[in-house]
């Protein structure tokens, strides 16, 4: 385990909301990584920061009332991403990780070319070696490179290995070496509107839109709030830098994403894809905008929400669930900042980036992934896993809402640099028992208790009743479900918006960022393989049919 040189220190203290932050944040460098290190989710997280010796001070101030920011501060710390972690393999000092190739590549066990649809071959990180999958354990020569990159890898099941941690396997090793020569394809070209068979669907680009303002920004990605000039409506506009998304897994998300947009669209409870388009730096997704903010934008400013009010919310949750998994699509990001409220306060749930597909009633999956706080146990412990992992974030969120701190808060932890890492933070999600706050309701505290089995099998909705087991909890009694599933019941919250564009519900270090997209930079774009993203564009004609009654 990377033992950290900080030491916690505090400077002024103050409530946001529903949690006491500390705040003194020290400026060097590394307070970045630093803080992703140490506070295991967002804002309870009063750990603060500073290097020894190290006396620059970023709030050397006192907020002018709780609540408020300290001068300079920047919320969007607090909000913590999801991650995935990598599944790497050793076979004699190599570290292989998956890849797709589509550019001609030869494997270096058997020299036959590596190519195909999936994941068919596999690359050593370290020396970069290319193999087949099928010939990765084959492989008889030691790897040239073993010193690079000193990684955590922990066994699993089948002797290969499984990374444990982020940070240390996203940072690359070398630059690639150049594979055989073909000439990179260009960005698949946008159908000219006015070139297209009458009724068939125009395609979109940047040039159609007007960009408004920044509403979110996540490490991949900005979210801009943007105005089709055509029709003068909003929508939510995802850009993702293509520079970033270097590496096959990332592609693999992106396509995630899009698909289960095109699923999502047609769930009252899901944001819904508009369309999709490219430049030759970044993607687009435009997608519906849900006006009223997230819930973390609304917790921090409520303590905790009455039990009504947590029910409302966790049962629309549930049908968003449900209807994922009836589709095979496991969502694995469920928490607060991915929970929006519309204007008239029903739930949609956004960032289909972590979900996976493809998956059938009783299949499994092993990928490491989530948000630290929100992981489920059997992920934690390297067991293939199902719809399960979904059912805890569940738990884990019902829990915020209800008692106003996570189930895993480990601020008392802030000042013991053992007692501060993601590893001590998934101990405690795999041997800490839940407590129960005594003010909750038998009802409330049973429901919890039931999503936050550490035992998938014996988890509620995991059962043989599967979701029939959370439709019929005494918690969730008093609702009306397919009442619910129309909208036809009324929130028990209305966000406060005056007016569609409105956006007193994001947060001001988002909103008031510029909302310009950086010149794009040609030697970068030379790096790109435009060939990974073709065929992106795409256009909801259901969107588009109602554009057109404009
Ligand atoms: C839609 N509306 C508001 C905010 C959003 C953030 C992310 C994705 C979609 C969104």
């Amino acid at each position: 385990m990377m033992r950290l040189p900080w030491v916690c220190w505090s400077e002024c203290v103050r409530e946001v909301g529903w949690q006491t932050l500390y705040c003194g944040l020290n400026a060097c460098e590394r307070l970045a990584a630093a803080h992703q290190l140490l506070s295991p989710t967002y804002p309870s997280l009063d750990v603060i920061i500073a290097a020894p010796g190290c006396n620059r001070r970023l709030f050397p101030n006192v907020p002018a009332a709780p609540g408020m920011p300290c001068t300079g501060e920047d919320r969007s710390i607090y909000r913590r991403g999801a991650r995935r972690w990598r599944k790497l393999y050793r076979v004699n000092g190599h570290i292989f990780q998956a890849k797709r190739f589509n550019r001609r590549a030869f494997c270096a066990y058997c020299q036959d070319r590596i190519w195909g649809l999936g994941r068919q071959g596999f690359k050593c990180i370290q020396c970069k070696l290319l193999v087949h999958k099928k010939c990765h354990k084959l492989v008889q020569k030691p790897c040239s490179n073993e010193h690079v990159d000193p990684i955590e890898v922990k066994d699993d099941a089948n002797g290969e290995s499984t990374l444990g941690r982020a940070a240390s396997v996203r940072s690359r090793a070398e630059p690639e070496p150049p594979l055989p020569e073909t000439p990179p394809a260009p960005v698949a070209a946008p159908v000219r509107n006015e070139d297209l068979e009458p009724g068939s669907q125009r395609q979109y680009s940047l040039e159609d839109f007007e960009l408004i303002r920044v509403i979110g920004r996540g490490s991949y990605a900005k979210v801009l709030m943007v105005e089709l000039k055509r029709t003068k409506r909003v929508y939510a506009m995802k850009v993702i830098k293509k520079a970033l998304v270097t590496d096959d897994e990332d592609i693999d998300w992106v396509q995630t994403e899009k698909h289960v947009f095109e699923t999502a669209s047609n769930h009252p409870f899901l944001v819904g894809l508009h369309s999709c388009f490219q430049t030759p730096s970044r993607l687009f997704f435009v997608i519906e905008f849900v006006r009223g903010g997230d819930l973390m934008f609304h917790m921090q400013r409520q303590r905790r929400l009455p039990e009504e009010h947590a029910r409302f919310y966790a049962a629309e949750i549930s049908l968003a669930l449900h209807f994922l998994h009836e589709r095979g699509v496991i969502y694995r990001d469920l928490k607060l900042d991915n929970v929006l409220l519309d204007h008239e306060g029903h739930i949609k749930l956004t960032d289909y980036g972590m979900c996976k597909e493809g998956v059938r009633p009783g299949d499994t999956t092993s990928t490491f992934c989530g948000t630290p706080n929100y992981i489920a146990p059997e992920i934690l412990r390297g067991e293939e896993y199902g719809f399960s992992v979904d059912w805890w974030a569940l738990g884990v969120l019902t829990y915020e809402m209800l008692a106003g701190r996570s189930p895993f808060d480990i601020s008392h932890a802030a000042d013991n640099p053992d007692q501060n890492t993601e590893d001590y933070l998934f101990q405690v999600i795999l041997e800490k028992t839940i407590r129960i706050p005594r003010s909750l309701s038998v009802k409330a505290a049973s429901v919890l208790k039931g999503f936050l089995n550490k035992s998938p099998s014996e988890r509620l909705g995991c059962g043989e009743g599967g979701f029939l087991d959370i439709v019929s909890h005494p918690f969730f009694k008093s609702i009306e479900w397919e009442m619910l599933e129309q909208k036809q019941v009324v929130p028990p919250f209305k966000p406060r918006l005056e007016g569609e564009r409105d956006l007193a519900n994001f947060p001001p270090e988002f909103t008031d960022e510029p909302v310009h997209l950086t010149p794009d930079n040609d030697t970068e774009i030379a790096d790109i393989d435009q060939s990974e993203f073709e065929g992106f564009e795409y256009v909801n004609p259901l969107l588009m049919s109602l554009e057109d009654c404009v």
